[in-house]
């Protein structure tokens, strides 16, 4: 197939899922063509089958703010058209899904139908797309895309409870290469940060309010008291002044280091003992499957799509949002030397569901199911 992904180029949890896909996608053989405002961070190598096409958003005095879903509208077109692709696949409904809606009428006018698949990550959902300043928009061009996927049962059915959607949406979750997220030995960097074998906790985000990054100082505080332990937050974002307040004022400063985005994330994990994501909503997860995937068992809250990816009691805890208390017994447990081995081998055991190679054949047939139906006329 040649396929067109449409995503957001950077670290967030949506840029790495079509980035991933896509090389995944190339490595099956199928020609993919990124269309992006920049190259995708995790897209920095030469593949055959790798396209990158960039968006030209042209600035003008007039524009206070520049139209980039018109640029990237135009963009999909001119690819679409002479690459001869078969299906363009956005992720993040806002502005991609309606973005490729206007290109694919625009393609009609010249005799072209190109099926557009929208994947649905989560906050174009639960936070930014149902506000009243975007929704119709969102509504409308999930409904008008010719395939919707979701990468939870949960956020299907938020976006059923939040907008007036009609089409059906197939929940296929996100996924993780396990040959490059795997444990790595790092004994060197464990013994830089932890000199006195100190138990090391891990949190990596953007930092949002949505992350509660409050809540994972609050129980690395609690862990602290009781078992000697180093907190490595990954990752920079709005809340990251506030947390460097709120450290001060729990006097923890000198356990807790803020590493900023990194790309080797995996490096860090391989040496983690507990991950731990107190999330307000969170529709999938991913940071925490990729934790898993490193043997790093995971304390989170139950919103979401949480409870889909972590088995409670077994590769990690599910605790009420906010209850930092439970969040740090249940954190004292597994990091109990009886049981940490248990729980890191259950992590990766469940890490293990979500393989590339056992999601990726579900894209494919819906991509196949998806382009038949165009072919036969049948939206
Ligand atoms: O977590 C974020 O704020 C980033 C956001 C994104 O779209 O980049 O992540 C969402 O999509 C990820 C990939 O599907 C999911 O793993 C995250 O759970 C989801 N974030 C939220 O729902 C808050």
């Amino acid at each position: 197939m040649n396929i067109g992904i449409v995503c957001y180029p950077t670290f967030g949890g949506s840029g790495v899922v079509a980035t991933e896909l896509g090389i995944a996608l190339a490595k099956q053989g199928h020609r993919v063509h990124f269309i992006t405002y920049s190259q995708p961070t995790r897209l920095d190598f030469f593949n055959e089958n790798l396209f990158y096409h960039e968006v030209d958003i042209r600035a003008y005095p007039l524009f206070e703010y520049p139209p980039y879903e018109l640029a990237l509208a135009s963009k999909m077109v001119d690819v679409v058209a002479h690459e001869h692709l078969d299906l363009l696949h956005v992720h993040y409904a806002i502005p991609h899904a309606s973005a490729a809606y206007m290109a694919k009428k625009i393609l009609n006018t010249k005799g072209l139908n190109i099926p557009v698949i929208t994947t649905l990550h989560g906050t174009d959902i639960t936070l930014v797309g149902k506000d009243a300043s975007y929704e119709p928009v969102v509504t409308f061009s999930i409904n008008e895309s010719d395939g919707v996927t979701a990468v939870s049962e949960d956020l299907k059915k938020d976006t059923y409870q939040h907008f007036d959607v009609t089409r059906e949406i197939e929940v296929i979750p996100n996924f993780i290469d396990l040959t490059r997220f795997q444990k790595l030995k790092k004994d060197h960097f464990k013994m830089a940060i932890c000199p006195n074998d100190e138990k090391l906790i891990v949190h990596t985000s953007n930092f949002r309010k949505v992350k509660r990054v409050h809540d994972v100082l609050k129980v690395f505080q609690g862990i602290n008291k009781k078992i000697p332990a180093k907190l490595l937050m990954v990752g920079d974002g709005p809340e990251r002044n506030h947390l460097e307040t709120l450290c001060r004022e729990l006097g923890n400063c000198d356990d807790v280091r803020f590493l900023g985005k990194l790309e080797a994330v995996e490096e860090v994990l391989s040496v983690s003992d507990l991950f731990l994501m107190p999330s307000e909503k969170e529709s999938f997860g991913l940071a925490a499957l990729e934790a898993m995937a490193c043997q790093v068992p995971v304390v989170s809250s139950n919103a979401g799509g949480l409870p889909e990816l972590i088995i409670d009691g077994k590769s990690g805890f599910l605790c009420n949002v906010g209850d930092t208390q439970d969040m740090t017994e249940k954190s004292l447990l597994i990091l109990d030397d009886k049981n940490l081995p248990e729980f890191k081998a259950n992590a990766l055991a469940r890490a293990k569901d979500f393989d590339v190679t056992a999601i990726l054949p579900m894209y494919e047939s819906f991509y196949e199911k998806i382009m038949d139906s165009a072919k036969a006329g049948v939206s």
